[in-house]
């Protein structure tokens, strides 16, 4: 195996690994899953989530990995639900979201991506970001989460779940996270980081 060449996502989110795949890929990096419930404090910043569950993820695993944390900021609701996105989701979904927005002019949102590293020395993070807004039905049955009420800027008007998972990737906040991520492991010697 060319260890240079191989990092570990743990994750329980099977869309998130189809998608880092893609990007990683690109850069000749090979992705292999770590399937886990990762352990998550409350904090109201994506970074120290990440942070944590990284440092977490390698004490139960033994071995380098990252993990990503994401989360939908909402203008017009303060960033809601943000670092709280996994639980709105499971708990309203997108139909609580499309109801706490139904008076709202202003559906300005942004979806943050925050990948954290740690190799048992040191913890390494990069962030990606997308902006959008919220669209006022569910539209689209592809990606996961909000992707059906998250309408990218840098689109043509449809929502992420109407996009495949090529479209998505080319503009998303998870890939802008991941190739700052790949640049970075392409620059080192990682042989010898891990
Ligand atoms: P892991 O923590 O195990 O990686 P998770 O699904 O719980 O998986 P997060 O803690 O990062 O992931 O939760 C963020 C939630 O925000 C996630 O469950 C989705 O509902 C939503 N989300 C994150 N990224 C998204 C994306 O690219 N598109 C749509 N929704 C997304």
């Amino acid at each position: 195996m060319d260890r240079r060449k191989t990092v570990f996502f743990a994750t329980s989110n099977i869309g998130k690994v189809e998608e880092a795949e893609i990007t990683l890929k690109e850069y000749g990096i090979l992705l292999l899953h770590l399937p886990m419930k990762l352990i998550e404090i409350q904090s109201d910043n994506l970074e120290e989530i990440a942070v944590f569950s990284a440092q977490k993820a390698w004490e139960n695993q033994g071995k380098p990995l990252f993990v990503e944390d994401a989360g939908l900021f909402i203008k017009e609701l303060n960033g809601f639900p943000g670092p709280y996105s996994s639980y709105v989701f499971k708990t309203i979904s997108n139909e609580g979201i499309l109801k706490l927005m139904s008076d709202k002019r202003n559906r300005a949102a942004y979806f943050q991506s925050v990948i954290a590293f740690c190799n048992g020395k040191s913890t390494t993070t990069f962030k990606g970001e997308v902006r959008g807004k919220i669209s006022k039905e569910i539209r689209g049955g592809h990606g996961f989460g909000f992707d059906p009420i998250f309408i990218p800027e840098e689109g043509d008007g449809r929502t992420f779940g109407e996009m495949d998972i090529s479209e998505k990737t080319a503009i998303s906040h998870r890939t802008k996270a991941l190739k700052k991520f790949a640049e970075w492991i392409k620059s080192l010697d990682y042989s010898k980081f891990i």
